[in-house]
């Protein structure tokens, strides 16, 4: 099947994909980068900034950046790596998963250019497959290493889920966790509270999480839940008031409206030898009103 690209009104390209109960979901050719995942009542389940720039090679501020081949900001490569401001493909052999026949999914693919080698010599395959199913978008990313050395790398889906209000919002499933603080010299600390709530700026790292984690807004009465494979640590980042207003992208009061949950391999980098594959996976999936704070299972939250 042929995959439908579309010029968005600032004229970057995206594919528009949709599902038979109505959700919707649009993925960029620029950072590979979804920007937007509606529920089948046309709600917007993802956060986008009013004040994201639409302009390469700024890195858009919301949805689904991918940071690759770091998170943070390491020596001489830019913070979250490049991935984020370069304009993929469409992958027409994603082998070996099956190719994609339906306009629910789309496979996309990031090479490196002869620039890029530059600042990060490695030869690499980058690849992304988006799937929207009724109440669920799945991410898979792939790195293959072309090249004939060893290389290593970190990574994010740095997934900026809207919310209704921040400080109604808990985050469950990383409690008693150990965690880095971004905010504090990287300081390894381990969580306390039975949930993370939010009342001022947080920036941390959380190691090696359970597979499954809850992020509830009692005011939406909508329950997001997150499962990854392949991604062992999960930041979470609000940037609160006094931050959001030093970032230039992002608007005064819109640290209200999101929190960053994000499936990611930080603590230990991921090595591959040449010719192998990396595959990771994130699944985020709602649930309404039903879902009681503390209960993690998973028959509930699918069926609920
Ligand atoms: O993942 C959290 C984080 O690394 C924070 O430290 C924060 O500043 C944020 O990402 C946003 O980074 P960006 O480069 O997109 O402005």
């Amino acid at each position: 099947m042929t995959v439908n690209v579309v010029r968005d009104s600032s004229g970057l390209e995206k594919i528009i994909l949709t599902e038979p109960r109505g959700s919707s979901a649009q993925v960029l050719l620029y950072g590979g980068q979804v920007i937007s995942w509606k529920n089948e009542h046309g709600e917007e389940l993802l956060f986008l900034s009013n004040k994201a720039l639409f302009k390469p090679p700024k890195a858009i501020r919301g949805g689904i950046p991918i940071c690759f081949p770091q998170l943070g900001s390491f020596g001489s490569l830019e913070q979250h790596g490049f991935a984020r401001n370069r304009t993929w493909a469409v992958d027409s052999s994603p082998s070996p998963l099956p190719l994609a026949n339906n306009k629910s999914t789309v496979d996309l693919i990031l090479k490196p250019t002869d620039e890029d080698m530059k600042i990060w010599p490695r030869s690499f395959e980058l690849r992304l497959r988006v799937c929207l199913g009724p109440g669920k978008l799945v991410l898979i990313p792939r790195v293959r290493n072309t090249d004939t050395k060893p290389f290593s790398f970190t990574f994010a889906l740095h997934t900026y889920l809207s919310v209704s209000d921040i400080s109604e919002v808990r985050v469950e499933g990383l409690e008693t966790l150990d965690y880095f603080d971004n905010l504090n010299e990287k300081k390894r600390s381990t969580e306390q509270a039975d949930a993370i709530t939010f009342d001022d700026e947080v920036d941390r790292v959380y190691l090696s999480t359970p597979t499954k984690i809850a992020i509830i807004d009692h005011e939406k009465k909508r329950t997001y839940e997150l499962r990854k494979e392949g991604l062992p640590d999960a930041v979470v980042w609000n940037p609160w008031d006094k931050k959001s207003k030093a970032i230039p992208d992002f608007g005064d009061e819109e640290y209200k409206q999101m929190v960053c949950i994000e499936a990611a391999a930080v603590e230990h980098a991921i090595v591959l030898k040449p010719c192998e594959e990396w595959k990771g996976r994130q699944e985020l999936s709602t649930v309404s009103s039903s879902y009681f704070s503390g209960q993690l299972d998973p028959l509930r939250v699918l069926h609920g």
